[in-house]
């Protein structure tokens, strides 16, 4: 009965609030009123439990390619969503189902529709098939890519796989609510109501074994930011017991430290047993509480969770766990329990239980029906003009009977993919390629229209496609008193952030050292005191959290600037820029953002972890995100006054050396831009074309100097934006007048020196108007050694840079150019 009356408890306050009645004030509820509620949660469980099982069965007999459920979770899940709040988000794993449903953002359809990828947004709105079930989220943007108003609706940030993966996110996502309660000045309206919102995170038992996860943790904590992280405990990860996992297996006893105290911030933590329902529902409404009201971070440890099904769809979990613990499991799955105690406590009977469960059996298997309906239809209608149209090219061409054999295969498929139609109509045209019809022209034109169409359902959003895209912004230059002022490079990097955090409320930067000192290199000096420890923050030496603070307060409206010290520990924040950040528009098709500016300083310095560029490997993880390398700060500030305006995510890499050389201050800070995807012509010459970017393109120019005395003329091009790269396709241009070029930078070979050749000779089509072989020059290909001759013997030097170009010189003309040595 105690148990009871906590639910009561509940239920009272869920029906004060719903009413929008002070909850203080006491509410009469009938037992009726109480039964309603409780059988409502058993058909939720009941319903995500069949989904699950139907789930699976599409899987064995390959209607969906693989399936990953929520199964055995479906309780807590229930509990927690009764404490979920418009405003609030979810940052969390697969196994979420129950919860996804619970918040009105999860029907039967839409699960099976993710099941089997269907491609089209309203019938699959988590990911557009892009992602495999069991990946949630919920749509933070219209379909203009504008921000909705999120304090309105229950919204899930979009899951990622790689475990843990969720972690870094939740804890901007929560830090959000402290800024918007405690920063002043800022617009809430889309975003938060006094920063009331919290941000519920989940993971596995075995995934808290991910260093990220210890690293949010740690960071929530000194942070005290409203975030409640669930951990779901089956005492397995796949096969691996929680022995190997985790010390004394038991994270919740490990993690004891962080509980708060009278003395010391920290975090409350609970601990409650998965097939428990009246204790769940007693613990999330206090997490909640404790959460949203004082800005406390929740641990809750729910133990005693299950696998029914297993891990997934590849594999039984029959292999690794023996009799005792499925006997156990069987027993105490949280649906069964949370059934019996609904019999024992009168709320209904055995038969009428059963009824219940028949009928939601019958509706699962109707939602499934009508998933794959959907999906199939459209593919049907097209499969039948696929048909029709080698119908007609078979019945005009002398290899007819080929184009039929072609055709009949397609037709005993009964259900097709868009695979299935595009190759047989590609074959087909290769049967008619010497011939000329009309219907062929017809096959032709449809396969072109339809690649056009159907790639997009596969290719689209990978970065924004609304209105303030990055490359929307248009250039604003940088302009001069008569007489300007000559200053460190790092001065105007410092007036700028003045000046964006005087125009910009929402903007705000954080990372080692970025505050009390104003960063290691004095870009921000002075910053801190002028606009508070909240919006220019030290960090604890946290790389990959901090790019998840970047994300997490980007997803909820905020600018945040995130600074990685150097572009050396990048490395550290790749993997969540990588998975996380990068990938977010395309995985949901557009409908979240994180328009994130990751701030870091990089290239040649001293030694092996502070000069390095290891742009290649960062180009190749990072698409989605802008990489931009700026050769000076004013073109650096003129790259974050232009990523402020647009609603993209970018890597700004300063050069390293650059802070202490002298730049004109220019009189129109805060807003001058340096445009997104458009090369500098910084030399013009007639003999061959150097490109070149950041640290390196100083060296460039020297060497162009020293060449210009022995009679070679070389025109210097700035990359300075990597990703995208030279849309305009101003390289190929320059080579069209000298015929030769040269990449040089200080990345490994067949680094970014490597995409950028790849980029002028088979994007740009330079290699109609070379004259001598294209050439690369980049550094050695072990780490940068310390000191100066470290960088010498490590780095391409001015001489290298020289004596390569010189030597292409010598080979077109050897007379006028003799051997140097
Ligand atoms: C970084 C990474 N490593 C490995 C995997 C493969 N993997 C997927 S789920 C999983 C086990 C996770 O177990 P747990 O966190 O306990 O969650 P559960 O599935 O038990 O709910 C593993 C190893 C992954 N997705 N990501
Ligand atoms: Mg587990």
């Amino acid at each position: 009965m105690r148990k009871i009356s906590k639910i009561l408890t509940f239920a009272l306050l869920k029906k004060a609030t719903s009413m929008k009645i002070n909850p203080n004030t006491k509410t009469e509820i009938t037992f009726d009123d109480f039964k309603a509620e409780v059988l409502k949660d058993y058909k939720l469980a009941v319903t995500s439990r069949e989904c699950s099982l139907l789930g699976r069965r599409e899987v064995l007999t390959g209607k969906a390619k693989f399936g990953i459920f929520g199964d055995g979770k479906e309780v807590p899940q229930i509990a927690w969503a009764k404490a979920f709040e418009n405003g609030d988000f979810r940052s969390g794993y697969y196994r979420d189902q129950t919860f996804m449903m619970a918040i009105g953002q999860l029907t039967i359809e839409q699960f099976f529709a993710g099941l089997y990828a269907n491609t089209d947004l309203k019938e699959e709105p988590m990911s557009a098939g892009r992602q495999m079930g069991g990946h949630f989220s919920t749509h933070s943007l219209d379909e203009n890519g504008h921000w909705k108003n999120l304090t309105q609706q229950k919204n899930s940030s979009a899951d990622i796989s790689p475990t843990a993966g969720q972690m870094p996110r939740l804890l901007g996502l929560a830090q959000a609510s402290k800024i918007y309660r405690n920063v002043n000045g800022i617009d809430t309206t889309n975003f938060s109501t006094k920063g009331n919102e919290i941000a519920w995170g989940t993971i596995g038992n075995a995934s808290t074994s991910e260093g990220v996860f210890f690293e949010t943790i740690n960071a929530a904590g000194v942070l005290q930011v409203p975030m409640v992280i669930s951990i779901w405990d089956d005492e397995y990860g796949i096969s691996v017991h929680a022995k190997h996992q985790t010390t004394k297996e038991n994270i919740s006893e490990i993690l004891k430290g962080f509980q708060r105290d009278k003395k010391h911030k920290g975090y409350e933590i609970f601990r409650v047993d998965g097939w428990n329902y009246p204790e769940l529902i007693d613990i999330y409404q206090r997490a909640a509480q404790i959460s949203r009201k004082e800005h406390v971070p929740v641990m809750i440890h729910v133990q005693e969770l299950t696998q029914p099904q297993g891990h997934s769809t590849s594999g039984s979990h029959e292999r690794y766990k023996n009799q005792e613990r499925l006997e156990w499991e069987a027993e105490y799955d949280c649906n069964v329990q949370l059934r019996k105690w609904m019999i024992s406590n009168n709320i209904a009977t055995d038969e009428e239980l059963i009824t219940i469960e028949r009928g939601i059996k019958k509706s699962v298997r109707e939602g499934k029906k009508a998933a794959w309906a959907s999906f199939i239809s459209p593919i049907l209608s097209e499969s039948k003009e696929t048909i029709s149209l080698l119908e007609n090219l078979a019945s005009s061409s002398p290899n007819g009977v080929f184009i039929t054999k072609l055709k009949n295969d397609l037709v005993t498929i009964d259900e097709p993919l868009r695979r299935d139609l595009l190759s047989a109509a590609r074959k087909a045209l290769r049967y008619v390629v010497s011939e000329d019809s009309s219907e062929k022209i017809a096959l032709q034109n449809w396969i072109n229209g339809y690649l056009d169409t159907v790639q997009q359902k596969y290719s689209s959003h990978l970065h924004s496609e609304s209105d303030l895209n990055a490359l929307n912004q248009s250039e604003v230059l940088p302009t001069y008193d008569s007489n300007p002022k000559d200053v460190d490079g790092r001065v105007v990097l410092r007036e700028n952030f003045d000046a964006i955090f005087n125009n910009y409320p929402e903007a705000l930067i954080f990372g080692e050292d970025a505050g009390y000192i104003g960063d290691v290199n004095q870009g921000l000096e002075g910053l801190q005191e002028k606009y508070g420890e909240l919006r220019v923050s030290d960090t604890g030496i946290r790389e990959a959290t901090i790019i998840g603070q970047g994300i997490g307060m980007a997803m909820r409206g905020l600018r945040p600037i995130a600074e990685i010290q150097y572009l050396d520990y990048v490395m550290y924040a790749l993997q969540i820029m990588s998975d996380d950040l990068a990938t977010l528009q395309y995985r949901t098709k557009g409908r979240q953002k994180a328009p994130l500016i990751v701030r870091t300083r990089g290239h040649r310095l001293e030694g092996i972890w502070h000069s390095g560029s290891q742009m290649g490997g960062i180009l190749n993880l990072i698409r989605g995100i802008h990489v931009l390398v700026p050769r000076n700060m004013t073109k650096a500030a003129g790259f974050y006054n232009t990523l402020l305006e647009s609603d993209e995510p970018a890597l700004v890499v300063e050069c390293l050396n650059g802070y202490r050389l002298k730049e004109k201050l220019p009189n129109n800070i805060g807003e001058f831009r340096t445009p997104i995807g458009i090369v500098e012509t910084v030399r013009e010459g007639d003999d061959i074309t150097l490109v070149s970017y950041g640290s390196t393109l100083r060296l460039v120019e020297q060497a162009a100097k020293e060449l210009q005395e022995v009679g070679i003329d070389a025109e210097i091009i700035d990359v300075q934006s990597l990703l995208p790269f030279d849309l305009n396709h101003d390289i190929v241009k320059s080579i069209a007048k000298t015929n030769r070029v040269m990449v040089i930078d200080e990345d490994i070979k067949g680094g970014a020196s490597a995409y950028i050749l790849n980029e002028i000779l088979n994007t740009q089509n330079a290699f109609q108007y070379l004259d001598s072989q294209p050439k690369t020059l980049a550094a050695k290909p072990h780490r940068p050694a310390y000191g100066t001759d470290g960088d010498y013997f490590s780095k391409p030097s001015v001489e290298d840079i020289f004596e390569a170009i010189y030597s292409v010189m010598h080979e077109l003309s050897p007379m006028d150019f003799p051997k140097l040595r």
